[in-house]
C-alpha cells in the first residue's frame, strides 16, 4: 500500500485552499494531475543553474542542458521499456503523437476503401485526426462498439478488423468509463491481419506499468501533465522500421542533416521529428516525475488506485438516484464517472466545487461515447497516488448535500 499521508506532502497544491477555510480536495487527475516538489524543483533548479539551448552549443552549459534534456529521454524510454532511446519522440501532448502518425505515417500509407479501425470509447485527439485523414483519401472509419457492461464487444471482431485494415488505434484505458481494455489481445489481432497498431496511453501509462516491448505495439503517445509532469510535454514512442520509413512531420532547425537551398537530408530519430527549439525544461520535468513514480512503483500505484476506486465506487453507490458509468473497480483504472438523476453535471461540479472538491463534468472530449449512452455529460471523479478514503467520504457527503439542494 502506499503511505498516501506521506505523499501528500510532497504535493505543495494539497495543502493550499480552494476557499477561505475550505481546504482543496483534487479529484481531476484524469485531466491533468498535480506536481510533486521533486519535478517542480527540478526545473526551477534547471532555470537558475543549467539552461542553454540544447544540442547547439559547444559551450559547458549547453552541454549541461544537453545531457538532462537526452537523459530525461532515457528515463522515459526505461520506464516503458522502449528498445533504445531513439524510438522516445518528444512531442508537446498525446494528442500530437496522432496527429504526428496521421500526417505521416498516415498520408504514405493510407489510400482510397482502405479501413482505419478505432473504438467507440475514444477521446477525441484519437478520433479526429483520423477522420481528416480518412477524409482526404477516401479511407473508411469503422468502430468497434462498446457493452453495456462499458466494456469493448470483440464479439464482431473478425468482422471489423480484416485485411482491409490498415491502422488499428485504440485506448488502453477509456477516460470516461476507466474501462482497462486488452491492449496486448488487441495488438496481436491487429498484426495478425497486417495492421499497424497504435495504442493510446495517455491514462495508462501515468497509473500502471507499461512495456511497449511486452505489448509489441507500433506506436504508443502520452502525455507528461497526466503523470506528474508539466504541461507541454508528451511522448510517441514508435518501431524503429516504422518511424525510419516515415516523412517527417514538422519542418526547420533540429531535424535536419544537410540543407541546401533546394533540397535538404534529415536528421537521425528521434530528432527527424523534433523540429526547432524543443520544451527542454519540460522534459527535465518529467524525467523527474518518473523518478518519483518509478520510487513508488507502477504495481504498487495500480493496486492502491484499485484500492482507493473499489472504495469510491461502492461509496457513491450509496447516493440515491446517482448512477456509474464503467465496468466493476478490478476492470478499470482510477476514474468515476456518474449522473445523479435530476441534476445536471455541470451543476453537481459547481456545487462540490463550493466543498472545496474539484471534479470535471462534461464530454470529457467523448462525445461519441456520451452519445451512444444517451447524455450530453457526466460528472467525473478521478483519482491518483495522494487520493485519501476520507477525500471519497467528502465528495459522498457533499452529493448528499446537492440532492437536498435539489431537494430530491
Ligand atoms: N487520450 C486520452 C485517453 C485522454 O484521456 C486524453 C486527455 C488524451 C488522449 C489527450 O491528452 P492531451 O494531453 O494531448 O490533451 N484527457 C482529458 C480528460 O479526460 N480530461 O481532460 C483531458
Amino acid at each position: 500500500m502506499l503511505d498516501t499521508a506521506k505523499i501528500r506532502a510532497d504535493f505543495p497544491i494539497l495543502a493550499t485552499e480552494a476557499y477561505p477555510g475550505v481546504p482543496l480536495i483534487y479529484l481531476d487527475n484524469a485531466a491533468s494531475s498535480q506536481k510533486p516538489t521533486a519535478v517542480i524543483e527540478a526545473m526551477d533548479s534547471y532555470y537558475r543553474n543549467h539552461h542553454a539551448n540544447v544540442h547547439r552549443g559547444i559551450h559547458r552549459l549547453s552541454e549541461v542542458a544537453t545531457n538532462q534534456y537526452e537523459g530525461a529521454r532515457e528515463k522515459v524510454a526505461r520506464f516503458i521499456n522502449a528498445p533504445d532511446s531513439s524510438q522516445v519522440i518528444w512531442l508537446r501532448n498525446a494528442t500530437e503523437g496522432f496527429n504526428l502518425v496521421a500526417y505521416t505515417w498516415g498520408r504514405a500509407n493510407i489510400q482510397a476503401g482502405d479501413e482505419i479501425l478505432l473504438t467507440e470509447m475514444e477521446h477525441h485527439a484519437n478520433l479526429v485526426p483520423w477522420q481528416m485523414l480518412a477524409e482526404e483519401k477516401g479511407a473508411i472509419l469503422r468502430f468497434i462498439p462498446f457493452k453495456e457492461d462499458s466494456t469493448l464487444d470483440l464479439s464482431d471482431l473478425p468482422n471489423l478488423l480484416t485485411e482491409k485494415t490498415k491502422l488499428f488505434s485504440f485506448t488502453a484505458m477509456s477516460n470516461v468509463f476507466g474501462t482497462v481494455n486488452p491492449t496486448k489481445e488487441l495488438v496481436k489481432a491487429g498484426h495478425a491481419v497486417g495492421a499497424v497498431v497504435m495504442v493510446d496511453a495517455a491514462q495508462s501509462v501515468p497509473h500502471m506499468p507499461v512495456d511497449v516491448q511486452d505489448l509489441d505495439c507500433d506506436f504508443l503517445a502520452f502525455s507528461g501533465h497526466k503523470m506528474l509532469g508539466p504541461t507541454g510535454i508528451g511522448v510517441l514512442y514508435g518501431k524503429r522500421e516504422l518511424l525510419e520509413s516515415m516523412p517527417p512531420f514538422m519542418a526547420g532547425g533540429d531535424m535536419i542533416r544537410r540543407v541546401g537551398l533546394e533540397k535538404s537530408t534529415w536528421n537521425d530519430l528521434p530528432w527527424k521529428f523534433e523540429a526547432g527549439t524543443p520544451s527542454i525544461v519540460e522534459a527535465i520535468g518529467l524525467g523527474a516525475a518518473i523518478d518519483y513514480l518509478t520510487e513508488l512503483g507502477m504495481d504498487n500505484i495500480h493496486a492502491y488506485e484499485q484500492f482507493i476506486t473499489n472504495y469510491a465506487l461502492e461509496a457513491l453507490s450509496e447516493v440515491p438516484g446517482l448512477t456509474i458509468y464503467g465496468p466493476p473497480a478490478a476492470q478499470k483504472g482510477g476514474v468515476a464517472a456518474f449522473t445523479i438523476k435530476g441534476v445536471h453535471p455541470h451543476d453537481i461540479a459547481e456545487l462540490v466545487d463550493k466543498d472545496g472538491i474539484a471534479i470535471r463534468a462534461g464530454h470529457h472530449c467523448a462525445m461519441p461515447l456520451h452519445k451512444k449512452l444517451g447524455i450530453a455529460a457526466t460528472a467525473r471523479a478521478s483519482f491518483y497516488v495522494h487520493t485519501t478514503t476520507d477525500e471519497v467520504d467528502k465528495l459522498v457527503e457533499s452529493l448528499n448535500r446537492v440532492r437536498r439542494i435539489f431537494r430530491l
